[in-house]
């Protein structure tokens, strides 16, 4: 048999499951988010190396990584599908168990955040959200003739009204009304732009921006530089590098109690695995880290 990084069979015998949300409808420039999940999986069976370089070990003979998928939820209007990963969710939370969501376009992420709001008050979680876009748009009507609020770049604006705090790192291309939201102090959002200034910031300065003991990580993979990660539906040069996000990444959990996390935007490409395969190691390097304890 092959070596898999996904072996639990049930929910009962896993750590962790991986929920596939293919939900692909209002994304706004190339298609293909629908088919990320899948890709992803395809990398995590077969493709990955098992063994983890930074705990000398196969961190997945140690945490038990299950998969579910919710199948095609594309055709559903945006309320419907995240009832659909909410319900999803619940069922996983409830077994005491970690979600961990592949997308699918950057909507999906809410359907997990409005889950966790059950078990954490979202007053004591910061998101930390690597992006190239805010998604801090109340809707998307400067874009699209039927707005609606549930679109992929409204998510953050959604998750923020539910009251988690919010950190964005990798930003670098908003709209005015975004602009005005996260500059409003009252809104307490902490933004850490790329190209401003030709300089990186500071990891430890991003760290400290996080004043909470739980920490919620979601991954526009459009956030690292599109060198590092290609095929995605709204591309911007200049992104975060590899090696800094990982770093990042790693240290955040090492920090903090994570409570969720997930890897959204992958829009495959032809003739080139980067992004899907970029997207498993970085799921797997979470799932690695938050279950530490297991691995020494
Ligand atoms: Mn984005």
């Amino acid at each position: 048999m092959i070596d898999s990084i996904i072996d639990a069979k049930t929910t009962d015998e896993a750590d962790v499951i991986i929920l596939l949300a293919g939900y692909e409808k209002t994304t706004s420039n190339r298609k293909g988010a629908k088919y990320g999940p899948r890709a992803v999986i395809k990398m995590l069976d077969s493709k990955l190396e098992l063994f983890d370089r930074d705990y000398k070990t196969e961190p997945c003979r140690k945490i038990k990584i299950g998969q579910k998928n919710l199948g095609n939820i594309s055709s559903l209007p945006p309320e419907k599908a995240l009832r659909k990963i909410t319900s999803e969710c619940e069922k996983i939370l409830d077994k005491g168990k970690f979600v961990f969501l592949l997308g699918g376009e950057h909507s999906v992420s809410l359907g997990l955040l409005q889950t966790l709001t059950k078990k954490v008050n979202p007053k004591d979680v910061t998101i930390l959200d690597i992006d190239a876009h805010c998604d801090l748009r109340d809707d998307n009507k400067d874009y699209s003739l039927k707005p609606i609020r549930f679109a992929h770049s409204c998510v953050m604006r959604r998750a923020h009204e539910l009251g988690y705090n919010l950190v964005q790192v990798g930003i670098r291309t908003y709209y005015k009304n975004e602009y005005e939201y996260f500059s409003d102090p009252k809104n307490n959002i902490k933004v850490f732009e790329w190209g401003n200034g030709n300089t990186v910031p500071d990891i430890d300065e991003i760290l400290k921006s996080i004043k909470t003991k739980y920490i919620y990580i979601t991954i526009d993979v459009d956030g690292f530089d599109p060198s590092h990660m290609p095929g995605t539906g709204t591309a911007v040069q200049g992104g975060i590098e590899w090696w800094y996000g990982l770093e990042l990444i790693k240290r955040a959990i090492d920090g903090h109690e994570l409570v969720g996390a997930d890897v959204v935007e992958v829009a495959p490409i032809q003739d080139s695995v980067l992004t899907e395969y970029g997207a498993a190691q970085l799921t797997y390097t979470i799932i690695a880290h938050n279950f530490r304890d297991k691995l020494k």
